[in-house]
């Protein structure tokens, strides 16, 4: 808690995977804080993202992909979105621009409406960088229609333009208060848990199909060494044997490149040299057992 006030409060960045709310946190903040990957349902559980600025703190909330669950992980994931949705002051919905609207932005949008109920709705149209200036109103026109917004705005995460107007918009839209947080903090993630978040990612950048999908990160070990690096340990569990050998690879080949790209990320992250060592387990089928995903930490708070 903080003595400072001004304009604050939550916005709840919901869409459906793969729309870039992620990358758009990591773009407002100026660092990467939350795994960003090409596939599907990378975010798995809600992360905050604090910006402060003199007159205001918006404290951003990432949340997983509203989708269809096939397993009880994914039954969390979007719960954990709902929650979002009920605790934000407002909601902004995120969508991709350079698609068409589909038959899955009716069913975030039912939701939504549902649990919004009078709340501030804005829609953000990401991915402008892919579309020519003069389409890009034209393209995100029928993504108003389905979400029925309060106000809308084109932006591009990956180029950063119209973020400094979409921060803006945001904090007119919020209400004074006291700030909720220190201006200094960044996130509600240790940077231990930053980093099994980036191992995640760099399974799911070279893992196929099923694969990364079925692994769960555990830090078993983040010590800081005297010489200022640090040192992880980590456990990486996969849900059958079949899947243990995909991830060692031939010859520890396939672990030794995930462990080379995450221990990179982490490195650029921490501002430190970093040894990682990561291990292979097997949790059967770890995602359909509710004691497992708690101890993995996907539970509501
Ligand atoms: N071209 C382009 N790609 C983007 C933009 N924002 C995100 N992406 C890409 O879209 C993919 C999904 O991004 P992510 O932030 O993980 O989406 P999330 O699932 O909604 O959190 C990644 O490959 C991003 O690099 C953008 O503004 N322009
Ligand atoms: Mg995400």
């Amino acid at each position: 808690m903080s003595d400072l006030h001004g304009r604050s409060g939550y916005i709840a960045l919901v869409g459906h995977p793969n729309v870039g709310k992620s990358s758009l946190l990591n773009a407002l903040l100026g660092q990467q804080i939350a795994p960003v990957t090409p596939r599907p349902q990378t975010t798995r559980r809600n992360q905050l993202g604090i910006l402060t600025r003199p007159d205001a703190q918006l404290v951003f909330l990432d949340t997983p992909g509203i989708h269809k669950p096939i397993n009880k992980l994914g039954a969390f994931m979007n719960e954990a979105a709902e929650m979002a949705i009920r605790e934000a002051d407002i909601i902004a919905v995120i969508a991709d621009i350079s698609q068409e609207p589909g038959p899955e932005d009716l069913v975030v949008a039912e939701r939504m409406t549902a649990l919004a109920g009078k709340k501030t709705k804005i829609l953000i149209g990401n991915k402008a960088d892919l579309i020519q200036e003069n389409h890009q109103a034209d393209r995100q026109a029928p993504f108003i229609k389905i979400y029925q917004c309060d106000s809308h705005i084109i932006v591009s995460a990956l180029t950063g333009s119209n973020l400094n107007e979409l921060a803006d918009r945001l904090i007119s839209l919020l209400p004074q208060g006291e700030f909720y947080f220190e201006p200094d903090q960044l996130t509600d993630l240790y940077e231990r848990d930053i980093s099994g978040e980036l191992i995640r990612a760099a399974c799911l950048h070279r893992l196929r199909e099923e694969v990364p999908y079925s692994i769960a990160v555990r830090v078993d070990n983040f010590k800081e060494r005297a010489n200022g690096m640090v040192f992880i340990e980590t456990t990486l569990f996969v849900e059958k044997e079949s899947q243990k050998g995909i991830v060692i690879g031939r010859g520890g080949s396939m672990l030794k490149t995930i462990g080379m790209d995450a221990r990179l990320s982490i490195e650029e992250m921490l501002g430190v040299k970093v040894f990682l060592e990561l291990r292979v387990k097997v949790e059967k089928n770890w995602r359909n057992n509710p004691e497992a995903l708690k101890r993995f930490g996907y539970k509501l708070e």
